[in-house]
């Protein structure tokens, strides 16, 4: 256990202090009054179960995970609309705090599931007591629309781990498509929610100011 403990200390320092960051950016667009392209930021670092899980199925040796599981350590930027993905892959390219080493695009190549999401893989730089430890974290991107319905899927899929029955797997193929239309309705009527947006947070601003 206490190896473990060591081996995920690196992965929980760059979750927590991405988070930071990656909340940072959106406060950032906020303080300027323009629409933010980040609704919102979670991170986890995943559980020893999941790893051992995922390695099990892979065929990754233990002593291969810190190559080859790259989602140890991961976080999710949640945007409102499919644009805004670009807009944040491109925030992370430009960064120079981390490395960016693969990308991978679920929504032009959505899964066979019916997932959706844009995954980008960096190489953080953990400063601890003995040194730099650079690690692999990966960074998944989507719409709320996307993250509803991934969110769903995955309680699901843990339910029936992985074998769903036929009227489920139709189910979820619906949503998924409903998802999809939803993305693409708000999208048509982006112009209109942003400027309602950044009128709602002038007049609280004003509020605040009284
Ligand atoms: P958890 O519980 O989220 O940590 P693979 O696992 O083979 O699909 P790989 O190489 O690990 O792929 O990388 P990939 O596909 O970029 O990232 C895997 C992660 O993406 C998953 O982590 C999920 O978070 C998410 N994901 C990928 N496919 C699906 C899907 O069909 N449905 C849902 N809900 N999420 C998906 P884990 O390890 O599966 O789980």
């Amino acid at each position: 256990m206490k190896h473990w403990d060591q081996f995920l200390l690196p992965y929980k320092q760059a979750v927590e202090e991405l988070k930071i960051k990656l909340k940072g950016m959106r406060g950032q667009f906020e303080l300027n009054s323009t629409h933010s392209p980040i609704e919102f930021v979670t991170g986890r670092v995943k559980p020893i179960a999941s790893i051992l899980d995922k390695a099990n199925q892979k065929g990754i040796p233990l002593d291969k995970l810190e190559t080859e599981m790259q989602d140890i350590a991961g976080l999710r930027m949640m945007c409102q609309f499919v644009d805004d993905i670009k807009k944040v892959v491109e925030l992370l390219r430009k960064r120079n705090d981390f490395e960016v080493v693969e990308e991978r695009d679920y929504i032009s190549h959505k899964k066979a599931s019916g997932y959706r999401s844009y995954h980008v893989v960096i190489r953080y730089p953990v400063q601890t007591i003995d040194g730099e430890k650079k690690i692999l974290v990966e960074i998944q991107i989507r719409t709320l629309a996307m993250n509803f319905w991934a969110t769903v899927e995955h309680s699901l899929n843990y339910k029936y781990k992985g074998q769903f029955p036929e009227d489920i797997k139709h189910r979820l193929h619906r949503a998924a498509e409903a998802a999809f239309r939803l993305d693409e309705e708000m999208s048509l009527i982006r112009g209109e929610i942003q400027e309602a947006q950044v009128f709602f947070t002038r007049k609280k601003e004003l509020k605040q100011g009284d």
